[in-house]
């Protein structure tokens, strides 16, 4: 594993972090042991010998480039975002905007065969391509639970993973475009917000781009650090409810995408979501006398209206905390 440096105290840092690098090909617990220390550290980590095969991303890449590719009038057929379909510039419903285009499906069969009609001329190929993709990152964003839930030594351990398993699974896949800017001077990087700070409300997010960086964490307020682009890799974030049902043990880092004025990026996200209707609270072991239960017990329908009412950098898993006894003095 490799561990990021100390942070100096600046609002930016030009060198990226590498952020710890977890092996799937290795030893079982050894991974776990990892994934748990990166959760708590970062709430990011990479995953090398994913068994997610080339052809798959490919497939799936070139899918991406080609829509985005077509010219606006044709895209502008996929949008605009409500919030699925294609939106470009403007992000979520509340003003939010950023240099992206972006398609954005929900991962139900149903969904990604209607929304297929209005993205591709070749419907059959582009479905087979995103139901394919969204499998392989489904199976992998499993595995990653089910080990997440043993180093935690949480006794159900697909408790995490039955979650986005259930046939009413809410999880939303992602295609970002952030265009080249014509401001390219010199190689500098000029960079402008693509995607400006969140932190993502599902349980885990799966990330791939193209070798080119715009990915920026924030491990402390307001310092912003780069992470180095790594196209063999995926990139794995805990979302909000992860941190819920951690008890707050793993971090819902937020982060925020630049785009770069020399080279465009393209990046793929799933977010893995669980059914509406699912109650989301920690278990048992997650909660001790030491360490009182953060957060009320909220559904994700609750917990996702919220969210998605709120502008993008607002935080919203602490309007789900409860009231502490510090709170309570500090009123
Ligand atoms: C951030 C993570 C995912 O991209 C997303 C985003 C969603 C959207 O683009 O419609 C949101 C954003 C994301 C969180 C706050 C709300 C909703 C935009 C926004 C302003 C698809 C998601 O699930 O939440």
């Amino acid at each position: 594993m490799v561990v990021a440096s100390a942070t100096p105290k600046r609002s930016e840092r030009l060198e990226a972090i590498q952020l710890p690098i977890v092996d799937l090909s290795g030893e079982r617990s050894q991974i776990s042991n990892l994934i748990v220390k990166a959760c708590r550290d970062y709430g990011f980590f990479k995953v090398i010998n994913h068994g997610v095969h080339e052809d798959i991303i490919a497939r799936m890449e070139e899918e991406s480039f080609n829509f985005f590719a077509k010219p606006v009038n044709e895209k502008q057929q996929a949008g605009p975002a409500n919030p699925f379909g294609y939106g470009c510039k403007n992000i979520g419903f509340n003003g939010d905007m950023g240099e992206v285009e972006y398609l954005l499906l929900h991962t139900n069969p149903l969904a990604i065969a209607q929304g297929s009609k209005s993205i591709s001329n070749d419907t059959s190929k582009f479905r087979s391509a995103v139901s394919c993709y969204i499998e392989a990152v489904r199976d992998l964003a499993c595995e990653i639970l089910d080990l997440m839930a043993d180093g935690l030594w949480v006794h159900d351990k697909s408790l995490f993973s039955n979650l986005i398993r259930d046939l009413d699974n809410d999880s939303f896949f992602r295609l970002n475009h952030y265009p080249s800017l014509l401001l390219c001077k010199d190689n500098h990087n000029n960079n402008q917000i693509g995607f400006g700070e969140h932190s993502d409300p599902q349980i885990l997010t799966v990330l791939r781009s193209n070798n080119v960086g715009g990915l920026q964490i924030s491990v402390e307020d307001g310092v912003w650090i780069p992470v180095s682009p790594d196209p063999t890799a995926f990139c794995v974030n805990v979302g909000d409810l992860l941190q819920a049902m951690t008890n707050g043990r793993f971090v819902s880092v937020r982060h925020r995408a630049m785009s770069n004025s020399c080279k465009s990026r393209m990046s793929m996200a799933f977010f893995a979501g669980p059914p509406l209707h699912a109650k989301i609270m920690a278990p048992p072991e997650m909660v001790t006398a030491k360490e009182p239960s953060l957060y009320e017990p909220f559904t994700w329908a609750e917990y996702k209206n919220t969210a998605f009412s709120l502008r993008l950098g607002e935080s919203r898993l602490n309007l789900f905390r409860k009231c502490t006894n510090n709170d309570r003095e500090e009123a």
